[in-house]
Order: structure tokens, then sequence, then C-alpha cells
């Protein structure tokens, strides 16, 4: 892992800053994203001071393809070689009903988890096949394995990640590129505080009772599919915590 250059989007909080601190403890390069440079700045003092890692901040928003064109079109040529891309950033927004939702945040979460892995993915893939290596890893999740109430709208982004991820694992089967879907269950991070619009208490609430995982917890997989022989191909994890059994089926204590 040493040297290599990993590009992870949304690395400003939760699950994403948990894989910038396990790719830098193996001396990987990171490029990271995110939209909130002072997150971005006070994860990478801490990278820089607890394993002397070699960044590059790319703040922007995933969503504004101009943007993301000419971040990764003006790569210092030091940076251009990306050997492992994570597609993580992503939310979502509310738990309402499908017929009573907002369809302007709905446009947010799908621009976000759709559109822009799409993107990054049309944006860095190419220049992997050139060089005949590279990862893709997509950050998908357990809700796109089935639906549930008031999660319509996540849910099928998360389903299209699934399909994007497959499709592109067929696309580039015929090169040295890997490409892998991980799928984390609960993981206590800031996304139920952004899916209930800033609430904490409702947020917490999705915790109570259960152990979750955490950020550095989907790290540890993400790696895990990163680190193996080149000739393996991790092509799908989903990973709960041990009293989850579907997105909707928990065991939680009082
Ligand atoms: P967090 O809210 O902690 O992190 C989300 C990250 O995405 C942040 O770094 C945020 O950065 C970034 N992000 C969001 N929108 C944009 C944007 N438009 N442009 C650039 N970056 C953006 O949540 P998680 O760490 O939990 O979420 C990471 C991924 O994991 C998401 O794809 C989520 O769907 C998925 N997931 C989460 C689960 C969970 O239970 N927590 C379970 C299954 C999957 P910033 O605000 O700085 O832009
Ligand atoms: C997040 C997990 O169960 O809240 O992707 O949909 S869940």
């Amino acid at each position: 892992m040493k040297g290599k250059i990993v590009f992870i989007t949304g690395a400003s909080s939760g699950i994403g800053a948990g894989c910038a601190k396990r790719f830098a403890r193996e001396g990987a390069r990171l490029i990271l994203n995110g939209r909130n440079t002072g997150k971005l700045s006070e994860l990478n003092e801490q990278l820089k001071s607890e394993y002397k890692v070699d960044t590059l901040l790319l703040p922007f928003d995933v969503r504004d393809r101009a943007a993301a064109k000419s971040a990764l079109d003006n790569l210092p040529e030091e940076w251009k070689a990306i050997d492992i891309l994570v597609n993580n950033a992503g939310l979502v927004i509310g738990v309402d009903k499908e017929h009573e939702g907002n369809l302007d945040e709905w446009d947010i979460v799908i621009d976000t988890n759709i559109k822009s892995l799409l993107a990054m993915t049309r944006m860095v893939v190419p220049g992997m096949v050139e060089r005949g290596r590279g990862q893709i890893i997509n950050i998908g999740s357990i809700a796109g394995d089935a639906a549930y109430p008031g999660g319509s709208v996540y849910c099928a982004t998360k389903a299209a990640v699934k399909s994007l991820t497959d499709g592109l694992r067929m696309d580039l089967v015929n090169t040295p590129l890997r490409v892998t879907l991980i799928k984390p269950g609960l993981v206590e991070t800031n996304f139920s505080v952004v899916r209930f619009r800033g609430d904490k208490d409702k947020a917490d609430n999705v915790y109570k009772g259960i152990h979750p995982l955490n950020g550095d917890d989907i790290a540890e997989t993400v790696y895990f599919a990163a680190s193996v022989p080149e000739y393996m191909q991790i092509a799908e994890m989903l990973v709960m915590p041990v009293h989850q059994a579907s997105a909707t089926v928990t065991y939680k204590k009082n």
C-alpha cells in the first residue's frame, strides 16, 4: 500500500475519515475530498501528525461537475496516477414517505449518491485503464438490498450504486482493475444527524440499545478489499453490527 494514491470522496467525516486514517497508517498517499474545508483541514493535521502522510486536499461539491472536472484535470503531476478511488460521499435527508417528501431534498440525495459517484468513476477510471492498474471501491448500503418505509429514495440510490458497481465490474472484466462494493449496516457517524436535519437527539436514538459500527470498522473492510492479492477481487461485502439482521430487523436492549 505504501506510496499508492488513494482518492476518497467525503473524507471529512465518518466512514471517509476512517478510510483516510486506515490508508494513512499503511503509508498511502491521500487525496481527500469533501465540502467542509474546516473538517478536512482538521483531519489533515491529525493525519500529518500521527502518520507523517503525504496528502492533497481537494475540496469540492461532488455534485458540481465543472468543479470536479477542473479539480481532477488540474491535479499536480505527482498526484495524477490514482490507484484507488473510494466513492464514499453520500447522504440522505429525511425519513419522509415517498408520496409526501420534498423533491428538492431528494434531488440532492440522488445527485450525490448516484450521479456524482458515476461522474467520479467516469473521470478517474479511464486513467486507471490506461495505466493498467487500479481499484474502485463504492460505498453502497444494506439499504440497497431492500426498501424500507420512509427510506425509498435513499434505498433506490443505494440499489443504483449496486447496479453501477456490478456493471462497472463487467465492463472492466478484461482489465486488471478491481471493483468492490461495501454495504454497511448501522454505522454511527454524522449520517443520521444529516438524515434528521440536524436533530441530534433523533440521530442518537437510532443507535440506542445496540452497539453500532463506527467509521473505522467500515474502513477496515475497505482496506481489506484493497489489500488482498491483486489476482483476488472482493466483489461485495455486507457488514453489520452483531444485533442487526437486515435494514429493518435489529435487536435493541432497552
Ligand atoms: P457522514 O455524514 O459522517 O459523512 C458523509 C460524507 O459525505 C462527509 O464527509 C460529507 O462531507 C460527504 N459529502 C456529502 N455530500 C457531499 C457533496 N455534495 N460533496 C462532497 N462530499 C459530500 O456519513 P457516513 O460516513 O456514514 O457516510 C458515508 C457513506 O456511507 C455514504 O455514502 C452513506 O450513504 C454510506 N452509508 C452509511 C451508513 C451509516 O449507517 N452511517 C450505512 C451504509 C452506508 P462534507 O459535508 O464535508 O461535504
Ligand atoms: C445507512 C444504513 O439502515 O440507515 O445506509 O439505511 S440505513
